[in-house]
This record gives structure tokens, C-alpha cells and sequence, in this order.
């Protein structure tokens, strides 16, 4: 094996994991806000600027939305507008490729700001819903993008009834039909991946945990450990966008050199 032509850094690549990513049927990739850090989009918990002084868990709440609709629908559409002027960085293009490498593929995501589909992810298993989509609260009706303007006024639908934005408030149960795919999935896969995120968030942060309980072997890639990181298989610590691109091209150099 011409291990010059090895891909920088790829000595962070466990003897274990290579032996996993080779063997492996099925492979989960579970992320949360700090794959798209790179991208510029704020942590969930350092959102920057004139939100400073707010603290999400108190305004990603439907109790937030009844007592305030102008100030939670203008933090989102300060949020969509970030997230509107940043790309895909090369962690989201690498778990998009990473799709077409196995003979399953299961990508599931605790973030709303689209860029996994934005990089050519084509099947995203969204469990806090999508900042991109809308609904009125009263008829049900659907609003994808600009349809709700992103006024700093809190909009009405026609039938009168106030719009949110579609994501899954605190308190506010997740999408069933979602949330057990990616359960069933964390149970059955061989590998998963757990990228850029705390895991302090329920019951989402489970998955994992799930995963490894079930036998399958689980690499968390953070900065920073998790509040799950001693229940992971492995920790790679560093940033998504640099270590998972690494880990997708020694896959595909495992490939060729088979
Ligand atoms: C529910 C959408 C019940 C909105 C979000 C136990 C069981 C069940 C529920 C609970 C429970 N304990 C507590 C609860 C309640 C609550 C909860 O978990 N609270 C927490 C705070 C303790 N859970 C809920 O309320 C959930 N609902 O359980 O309902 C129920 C049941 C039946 C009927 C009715 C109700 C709903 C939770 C969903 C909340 N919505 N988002 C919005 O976005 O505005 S969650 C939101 O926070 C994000 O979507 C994200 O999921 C989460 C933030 O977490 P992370 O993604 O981890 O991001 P964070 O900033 O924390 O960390 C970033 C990480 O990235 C760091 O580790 C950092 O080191 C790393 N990083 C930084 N740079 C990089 C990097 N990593 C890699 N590369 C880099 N470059
Ligand atoms: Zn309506």
C-alpha cells in the first residue's frame, strides 16, 4: 500500500475505524450545529451578535412565539438571512459523497439551516424540522422560503392565523415518522458517525448511544468532547470539515488499493 500518497493527516484514522469503514453495510452520520460552524452559521449556544443576550432555549419555545411572535420570528429570519448568505463547507460536501460510498446510507440531522441539502445531500432525516419551511398555526398550510417574508413581523396566513416557522420547539415532540427511522437506523448500522454536536439535546442525543448499545461502533468527531463522548467507540478530536473529507478519501483509497 503506497502509503506516501496517503491523504494528510490520515493518521487519524484508527486501525479500528479503517477496518470499519471497509467492512461496514450500513452507516449512520448523526450531526448537529458544529457541522456547519466552518460554514460560519453560530453554534446553537453562541449565536453572535444582537442575539447575545437571548438564550435559545428560552426563544426556541412556543411559550416564547404566544407571549412574543415579532421578536422569535424576527430571530429567525435574522437566522435564515445568516444562513442564506453562507455555503456548504467541505464537511457537508463529504457527508454528501459519503452517501454513494456504502451499500446504506443514513443521514440524520438535529439542524434546521438546510445546508446538508444545499450541498447535494439528497435524503436528510431533519429531526428539529427545516428554518426554511413555515406553517400557520391555525390551518396547517405550508410556507417554503420567502413565501413567509422574512419580515421582522411575525406574518398571518389568509385564513388569520399567525405562522411559525417549522422547526421543533423545546417542549414540543419531534416528528414521529423521522425520529424512528433514525432510531431504527442508529439500531441496525455497523458504523455512525456523530459529528459536531453537544449531544445535550433529548431526545435526539440518544441515537448514539443507541447505536453503540446495538453493537455498532461509534466515532465521535468534535473540537471538544461531548457530554457522550465516554460512551462513543472513539473520539477524533478536531474540526468536521477537516477530519471527515480525510476520512472519505481514505475510504476511497481503501477502495482502489482492495
Ligand atoms: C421533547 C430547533 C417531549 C429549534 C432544537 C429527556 C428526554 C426527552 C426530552 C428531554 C429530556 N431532557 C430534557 C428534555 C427536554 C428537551 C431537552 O433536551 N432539553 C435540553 C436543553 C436538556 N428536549 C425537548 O424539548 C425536545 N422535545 O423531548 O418533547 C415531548 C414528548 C411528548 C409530547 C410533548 C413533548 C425537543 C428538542 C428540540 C429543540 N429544538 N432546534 C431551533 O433551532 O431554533 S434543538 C437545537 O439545539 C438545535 O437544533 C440542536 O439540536 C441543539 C443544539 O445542539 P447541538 O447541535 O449539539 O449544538 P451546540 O451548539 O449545543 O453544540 C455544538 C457542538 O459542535 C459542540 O459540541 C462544539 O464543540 C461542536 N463544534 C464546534 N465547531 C465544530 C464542532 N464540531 C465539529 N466541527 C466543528 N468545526
Ligand atoms: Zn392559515
Amino acid at each position: 500500500m503506497n502509503m506516501s500518497a496517503a491523504p494528510r493527516d490520515a493518521s487519524m484514522i484508527s486501525p479500528s475505524l479503517e477496518h470499519a469503514l471497509e467492512t461496514a453495510r450500513h452507516v449512520v452520520v448523526f450531526t448537529g450545529a458544529g457541522v456547519s460552524a466552518e460554514s460560519g452559521v453560530p453554534t446553537f449556544r453562541s449565536a453572535g451578535g444582537l442575539w447575545e443576550k437571548y438564550d435559545p432555549h428560552q426563544l426556541a419555545t412556543h411559550e416564547a412565539f404566544s407571549h412574543d411572535p415579532d421578536l422569535v420570528w424576527s430571530w429567525y429570519s435574522w437566522r435564515r438571512n445568516t444562513i442564506r448568505g453562507v455555503e456548504p463547507n467541505p464537511g457537508h460536501y463529504a457527508i454528501a459523497e459519503a452517501e454513494q460510498l456504502f451499500p446504506q446510507f443514513t443521514l440524520v440531522t438535529q439542524n434546521v439551516d438546510n445546508l446538508h441539502q444545499r450541498a447535494g445531500s439528497s435524503r436528510v432525516h431533519e429531526l428539529h424540522g427545516n428554518i426554511e419551511r413555515s406553517r400557520c398555526l391555525a390551518c396547517g398550510t405550508y410556507f417554503m422560503g420567502d413565501e413567509a417574508p422574512p419580515t421582522d413581523k411575525a406574518q398571518s396566513c389568509s385564513c388569520g392565523g399567525f405562522i411559525r416557522p417549522d422547526v421543533v420547539w423545546f417542549g414540543e415532540s419531534l416528528p414521529m415518522e423521522e425520529l424512528q427511522h433514525a432510531q431504527n437506523a442508529a439500531t441496525s448500522c455497523d458504523l455512525l458517525f456523530t459529528i459536531g454536536t453537544a449531544a445535550t439535546v433529548y431526545p435526539a442525543a440518544m441515537l448514539p448511544v443507541m447505536a453503540r448499545r446495538a453493537g455498532a461502533y461509534v466515532v465521535e468527531i468534535n473540537p471538544e468532547p461531548s457530554s457522550i463522548a465516554h460512551e462513543v467507540s472513539e473520539c477524533i478530536t478536531g474540526a468536521s470539515g477537516v477530519v471527515f473529507p480525510v476520512i472519505i478519501e481514505r475510504l476511497k483509497q481503501l477502495r482502489t488499493t482492495a
